[in-house]
């Protein structure tokens, strides 16, 4: 039998490169599609080059997906390419919905169009939940917050639309927030696990934040991944929650964080009107329990561990010890 192999778009990410690890570690032929741009950086992904193809391409372009589809010919493809920062889909609509929407609907044709039976698996979002309350769950109605939620709804709706009307192997993971040391430095997370360390070196550094009374349920990336992995392992496709079950405001963690090192948040928060965004998702909070019940996932990581594993990293990174 032909060794297994994936393709992974924006394997350079944070969620890409550790499904590029998962997958390597089940001895898949792992490639991975980047981006072009001017210096080549792998980002996330630059320790995997040696072990994986990296490709580069873009998922708004249909003839590129054509090309590296068909030259790879994946048993499984995991869609992960997007512009996941909400705050920057309202200065760029467009852009967002053409990469996070338009890029599902360009694999999906090529792979509709090619006839291969390749399983996709589609990263959506707990975003596209908005201003629904808590908890949600697959029965919540969607109220889409913004153009980012917008634009991965309209994806969701397609990989649905052609699992349905085509009978494509297509599922999704609605994932609510995965953090980790990977994670981009303008997500809040990473900012406060940033700060916390940045403090540590300097006294007087204040970290400038936006809305500290959102409530999110933030999980660990590794442990989201490997649900990715086990929806494309079962015989039928479908959707699934990833989340912890449990929400904390971004004080609680900017609490936790800067209390790991033995300092007070309100001693260096200082609060940046221009953080806030034009319409906001006050609470998060996911119920996974429909997940575990069909494919046995559940999250590893809690919230304290994975404040701790966050910190200690960027302390690490900035050559600072806790007090
Ligand atoms: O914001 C508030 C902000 O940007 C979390 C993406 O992965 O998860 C992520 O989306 C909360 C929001 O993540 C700052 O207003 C306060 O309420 O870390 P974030 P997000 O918007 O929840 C979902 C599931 C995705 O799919 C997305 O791709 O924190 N907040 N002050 C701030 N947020 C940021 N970024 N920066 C601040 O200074």
């Amino acid at each position: 039998m032909r060794q297994k192999s994936a393709l992974i778009t924006g394997v350079a990410g944070m969620d890409g490169s550790h499904l590029a690890e998962l997958l390597l570690e089940k001895d898949y032929h792992v490639f991975g599609v980047i981006k072009r741009n001017a210096t080549r950086n792998l980002e996330n992904a630059a320790h995997l080059e040696n072990d994986i193809d990296i490709i580069e391409g873009d998922v708004t372009d249909m003839s590129s997906m054509l090309r590296i589809i068909q030259a790879c010919r994946p048993h499984e493809l995991y869609n992960l390419a997007a512009q996941s920062h909400v705050h920057t889909s309202f200065e760029q609509p467009l852009a967002s919905m053409d990469i996070t929407a338009n890029g599902i609907i360009n694999i999906l044709e090529v792979i509709k169009a090619l006839g291969y039976s390749t399983r996709i698996f589609h990263a959506s979002t707990s975003e596209m939940f908005g201003s629904s309350p808590a908890p949600q769950s697959m029965e919540t109605r969607f109220e889409p917050q913004s153009p980012y939620a917008i634009a991965k709804l309209a994806a969701h709706h397609f990989v649905k639309l052609y699992r349905n009307a085509y009978h494509m192997h297509a599922s999704t993971g609605i994932t609510f927030n995965h953090e980790g040391p990977r994670r981009g430095p303008l997500f809040v997370t990473r900012k406060i696990s940033m700060g916390v360390a940045k403090c540590l070196k300097d006294p007087n550094f204040k970290l400038y934040l936006g809305n500290i009374h959102a409530k999110r349920d933030w999980g660990y990336a590794p442990d989201f991944v490997k649900g990715f992995y086990m929806t494309l392992q079962q015989e039928k496709p479908g959707d699934y929650i990833f989340s912890t079950g449990e929400t904390h405001t971004v004080q609680e963690f900017c609490e936790k964080a800067f209390g790991h090192v033995g300092l007070n948040w309100e001693d260096h928060v200082e609060y940046d009107r221009f953080l806030m965004r034009p319409s906001e998702v006050d609470e998060l909070c996911g119920d996974f329990s429909k997940t575990t019940e069909t494919i046995g996932w559940k999250p590893e990581v809690t919230f304290d561990k994975l404040v701790e594993i966050m910190v200690e990293y960027d302390c690490k990174l900035l050559g600072v010890e806790k007090k």
